[in-house]
């Protein structure tokens, strides 16, 4: 078999030195800023460190201009053997309005293309469907034993439908049924790139808006790592939503609550605005919502058990790093 190029690097030799790096979305600046200060170095064109190797976690466009800028860097890395790149949900989202069923009609629609307005405007329509190619070649999870690696969320049967669905571990062949949502591997897809959420109802948007007027999604993103309590509420079973009504749904059906004794995952995806921490001994999220002008964090993994605190790097967001506002 062919090895995929974005692939041909052999994790396992660098287990204990890796660096997990979170969503960047076009903050070109901001990454630079934390590259220098995990000691990479920019020699002939390649960012690299003289030991250790950097994971991105996906999400590379949408929302920060400096788009072109963040993509050439990164696959010069993994052309150079000195990065790996995960596929984020706003790249598979993008690669779904691009690509044509066999009746000629998109298979995300494109009533979704305003997600990725700043995308479009700042990739040339070549340089767009070259992008839209080598995402789909971009590792869907990476499972090393004792780490775990995905954008968004892990859940063990899941993993197996993607591994028997797309034995080469990246989005090729024909994805139609990736993108129908009654299909098995397109809810195995949402739940690892996206993670399990509920819609909020109007009311609770309502609520959403006076008290956090800077929540922009219609959904509610689960704590899929907990241990939720019975009859919850929003407070105890999502992110980012400080409500302490009850959750109208039966969250146990949604989500399966990763194992304390699981191996360690790391995912992105999940902007959150507070200081980067440490989620749970098991668990991290290096994504602390750089467009938000919070920091770019990265998890300097170097082969222990349990995460530790000291291990998180990162950076507070660069004014020169330009976002632009998502169009309603
Ligand atoms: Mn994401």
């Amino acid at each position: 078999m062919e090895r995929n190029t974005t692939q041909f690097l052999d994790l396992s030799t660098y287990i204990d030195k890796l660096d997990i790096i979170g969503d960047i979305h076009g903050c070109y600046h901001t990454l630079v800023d934390l590259l220098y200060k995990l000691g990479y170095k920019n020699i002939n064109g390649v960012w690299q460190h003289p030991q250790r190797i950097a994971v991105f976690m996906g999400d590379y466009i949408d929302r920060g201009i400096y788009i072109p800028q963040v993509l050439d860097l990164i696959k010069n890395m993994v052309d150079n053997g000195k990065a790996i790149a995960l596929l984020g949900n706003h790249e598979m989202n993008l690669i779904g309005v691009y690509t044509l069923d066999r009746n000629g009609q998109p298979l995300r629609s494109h009533k979704k293309l305003r997600q990725h307005h700043v995308t479009i405007r700042v990739l040339e329509e070549n340089n767009l469907h070259f992008w839209i190619e080598w995402f789909k070649k971009l590792p869907l999870f990476i499972d090393l034993g004792k780490i775990r690696l995905v954008h968004a969320a892990w859940h063990d049967e899941y993993i197996d439908i993607i591994k028997h669905y797309f034995p080469d571990n990246y989005l090729d062949g024909n994805l139609t049924l990736a993108f129908d949502r009654s299909s098995q591997i397109s809810k195995a897809l949402k739940y690892i790139l996206k993670g399990p959420e509920i819609l909020l109802s109007p009311d609770i948007l309502g609520k959403l808006k006076r008290i956090q007027p800077s929540y922009k999604l219609k959904e509610a993103r689960i704590r899929w790592w907990d241990n939720i309590p019975d009859n919850p509420t929003f407070r105890q079973a999502t992110l980012l939503i400080p409500i302490d009504e009850k959750v109208p749904e039966d969250i146990k059906a949604l989500y399966k609550p990763y194992p304390e004794e699981a191996p360690i995952v790391f995912f992105g995806h999940y902007s959150l605005d507070s200081d980067p921490h440490i989620i749970r001994h098991n668990v991290q999220c290096v994504d602390f919502g750089v467009y938000k002008k919070n920091f770019l964090a990265a998890y300097r993994y170097n082969g222990e058990q349990v995460v530790k605190e000291e291990n998180l790097v990162y950076v507070p967001y660069n004014e020169q790093d330009i976002v632009l506002p998502s169009p309603h």
